[in-house]
């Protein structure tokens, strides 16, 4: 008898995989239909997590399972290794990034090693090397040539005590996140991706599709947040000047009773200059600096706004009203400007209260037009495009469409990132740097010291630069890209790794793409996701590529909770994969990930869950490791009893459900589930004296081939315990027999009067007369109408018998 003991079963199958190449992959071989699946490329922060462990869980047994059906896998692996904690580290412990990084890769990939993934390690990529950055400055390059990228001055946020530019998401209620300072808003020059070039496309191709989660394109419509409406035009009051608004209710024009400016409207000093205005709009302005967009435009926002001293006349009723400026309208959204109408907004409402200013219904409770005119009395739905046709024809307004999304703002000025290859000089402006001088290498004579604009401007070797124009010295651009660009294209890399000419080549990716699975957090829902959709949009528009969407199918897996909530260092919850790798083996906890819940649900930690699937592969091992000299023998099938029988169906309905389940409906945890059954009727049918050894060859073969993708490790070996030459991995996923799912015994409902009063096995092939007899011999059935009159006997065959009495 065998024990199973994981930790070495586990190290023997890692070498003997890493030996033989088991899963390279030739995307050459085109005698098999393409598979590309895909988990999201990992920071490499130095430790895996559960997080890690249950993405690529998933991901591995999409990836084994399709390699069975016939399909030629491919299923790398990389690194998403710029960015800050990089850099915070040399701050911090004086190590240099690239030192720290790759020492974290290199300890990461040992741990993800030890979970058995069928990763193609050939292809493995890590953004912050020369080999990487170099195409994503390629590119860069491509897409200022076509327009794609530029630069332009905007109001960041800027930390005074850092001397940075921060993220959004680093301004915690106006403060800099990491000291605390005040932050402010600074016209700086930076670089800008024109997402919004693609907007529509974004939009449109969101219901191409089908194999995402409904939940996520729906973040993502509502973050290009297309609406359709009108500019509008109103004339200021006794001056030669208009201000144009953008509203999504040219409706309610007749409404308006006040009209409000964003602060940092070009207009506003200009009207203000010289008034005794001018002083309070000022501070107002600079108070606005420091409150970030997405506080602005909460609705908790307390509002706030001044009156500038200004009238504009409503060009539909000439109206006069006042103009105002307020802190809930942003600069860069529409026009920057907004017919208030409190009546039917509430935000406007909101403002009206707070300063008394006029409310003026247009639109009833019946939705029809009031106070409006010549449009009185009709529909408001028709109102909205008659009153565009009426601006339109006055020459003072149109229909518009407008887009939340904005351009993407991608320069950082921070050391570790892929540096942004052009210079600046004197004579010729600004210039690309030119393909063969990349890449443009990030300099390791740097000082960090968590200050100032790039650290990159610390750097001699890098400021000193020559001019690929003139040949005079120049000076180069000190900021870098943020790494959603690096992570915009990385899955394109993977297709064609070793291609030292061009980033990739089109045919690889035109047979490749798109990636046909698609796994990873929905916290990447929106920024990751539709960034990589505008890069492949981009490529598609430049040449480099025929396809229009990247990811075909995806699936958004749930996070791993302890006590209900998300592990963390700061709870104090967070178990350590490693440990429970070396306590119970990597093959435990995969099945524990996989069975635990439904991959996109939320998973609860449970130490006796993972003792469960711990104890579940013992049993799995025990029961293979006694019946292995009956599954290497050659015994035939005939002669079932009917046990026989009932265990051949057992065993093909588990493998069609486990084959359902795992096409492309990811029941992981069903499947699991239903292989558990499985075993249970094996450990009874076993201690059978009639048990039949082809029957058993057939379970045995079919609990294995069914758990290896799932436990791989545990799997080969078991493979090799009944006798089997090479690796599970290369045989085919089997087909179920159909015959086994006949049964030829069938239960029927007994009713009498329609109730349900007992149930009878009965031949499959049984005739209604037989049935109906069957039924009235019964025991209990006689016992039941037994003094009554028996009316009338209806039978469905393989169904039910009703018998009416009276
Ligand atoms: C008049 C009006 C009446 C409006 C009404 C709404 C309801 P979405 O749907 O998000 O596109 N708006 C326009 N530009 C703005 C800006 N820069 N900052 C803040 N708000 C702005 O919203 C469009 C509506 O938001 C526009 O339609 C405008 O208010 C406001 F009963 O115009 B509306
Ligand atoms: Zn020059």
């Amino acid at each position: 008898m065998n024990v199973y003991k994981p930790n070495e079963v586990e190290a023997k199958w890692q070498k003997t995989w890493d030996q033989n190449d088991q899963y390279k992959t030739d995307t050459n071989d085109t005698t098999k239909p393409k598979y590309y699946t895909l988990e999201m490329l990992p920071y490499p922060s130095g430790k895996i997590h559960m997080g890690h462990v249950r993405n690529y869980s998933i991901g591995d047994v999409i990836a084994r399972f399709k390699k069975m059906q016939g399909y030629n896998v491919l299923h790398p692996m990389g690194w998403d290794s710029f960015g800050l904690p990089a850099e915070n580290a040399a701050i911090k412990h004086g190590i240099h990034p690239h030192k720290w990084t790759m020492e974290n890769i290199e300890d990461m990939k040992g741990q993800l090693k030890l979970l058995g993934l069928s990763y193609d390690w050939d292809r493995e990529i890590a953004t912050s090397t020369p080999e990487y950055y170099k195409f994503t400055q390629e590119i860069f390059l491509k897409f200022l040539e076509h327009g794609l990228a530029y630069k332009k001055k905007s109001f960041v946020n800027w930390c005074p005590s850092c001397e940075t530019v921060l993220a959004n998401e680093q301004v915690v209620q106006g403060a800099c996140e990491r000291c605390d300072s005040v932050v402010v808003k600074k016209d700086l020059e930076q670089w800008y991706f024109k997402t919004t070039h693609f907007a529509e496309e974004l939009l449109q191709d969101l219901d191409t599709l089908d194999g995402w989660p409904e939940k996520v394109k729906t973040m993502q419509r509502n973050w290009i947040g297309k609406s359709t409406g009108a500019e509008i035009t109103f004339d200021i009051d006794g001056i030669d000047k208009s201000v144009t608004v953008f509203t999504t209710r040219p409706d309610t024009v007749h409404g308006v009773s006040y009209m409000v400016l964003a602060p940092e409207h070009d207009l506003v000093k200009e009207l203000v200059a010289g008034t005794e205005y001018e002083e309070a709009v000022e501070k107002f302005i600079t108070k606005m600096y420091t409150m970030t967009e997405i506080e602005r435009t909460s609705s908790d926002l307390e509002k706030e706004g001044m009156f500038i001293g200004k009238h504009v006349i409503n060009p539909l009723n000439g109206q006069k009203v006042e103009l105002w400026i307020a802190n809930y309208v942003l600069a860069d959204y529409g026009t920057g400007a907004v017919m208030a109408v409190p009546a039917h907004d509430e935000r406007d409402a909101e403002f009206a209260a707070k300063y008394n200013l006029n409310v003026v219904e247009v639109i009833n409770e019946d939705n029809i037009m009031v106070n409006s005119g010549e449009f009185d009395g009709m529909e408001a739905s028709k109102a909205f495009d008659a009153i565009i046709e009426k601006i339109e024809e006055m020459g003072i307004g149109k229909k518009t469409v407008n887009y939340r999304l904005r351009d993407w703002l991608l320069s950082r000025q921070r050391y570790w990132g892929c540096p942004i290859p052009v210079v600046y000089c004197d004579e010729c402006g600004l210039v690309p740097e030119k393909k063969e001088n990349l890449p443009v290498l990030l300099p390791t004579d740097i000082e960090f010291t968590g200050k100032g604009e790039s650290p990159l401007t610390t750097s001699k070797e890098f400021m000193n630069a020559t001019c690929p124009c003139c040949g005079k010295p120049a000076r180069r651009e000190v900021d870098t890209m943020d790494t959603f660009v690096d992570s915009s294209w990385y899955f394109l890399r993977y297709i064609d790794a070793q291609n030292t000419n061009e980033p990739f080549s089109k045919d690889a990716v035109n047979n490749w793409m798109p990636v046909d699975q698609y796994i990873g957090g929905v916290e990447h829902a929106i920024m990751h996701l539709l960034y990589a959709r505008f890069f492949v949009k981009a490529f598609n528009e430049m040449g480099m590529l025929d396809f229009k969407e990247p990811f075909k199918n995806l699936l958004t897996q749930g996070m791993v909770l302890k006590d209900g909530t998300k592990m963390s260092k700061s709870k104090g919850n967070v178990v350590s994969p490693l440990e429970i790798i070396d306590e119970y083996g990597a093959d435990t906890a995969r099945l524990f990930v996989l069975f635990a819940a439904p991959p996109e649900r939320d998973l609860e930690w449970s130490e006796q869950g993972v003792e469960g699937c711990f104890r579940f592969l013992n049993r799995v091992y025990r029961l293979v490791d006694e019946l292995a000299d009956k599954a290497k023998c050659d015994a035939t099938m005939d002669e079932l009893t009917k046990e026989d029988k009932a265990m051949r169906f057992t065993i093909n309905a588990t493998l069609k459900k486990v084959t359902e389940d795992l096409n492309e409906k990811f029941g992981f945890n069903t499947a699991i589930s239903a292989l558990m059954e499985l075993i249970n009727e094996m450990y009874k049918y076993k201690e059978l004296e009639t048990r039949n050894d082809a029957v058993i060859k057939e379970a045995i073969e079919t609990i294995v081939t069914i758990i290896a993708p799932f436990a791989p490790h545990i799997g080969e070996e078991l493979w090799t315990m009944i006798g089997k030459e090479g690796s599970i991995f290369d045989i085919s996923w089997p087909a179920y027999d159909e015959s086994a799912l006949v049964k030829d015994e069938v239960e029927v409902v007994v009713q009498i009067n329609g109730k349900v009063r007992g149930k009878l096995s009965v031949a499959a092939n049984i005739s209604r007369e037989d049935m109906q007899e069957a039924a009235m011999n019964d025991e209990k059935i006689k016992a039941l109408v037994e003094g009554k009159t028996i009316v009338k006997v209806v039978a469905v065959p393989k169904k039910l018998v009703n018998i009416v009495v009276k």
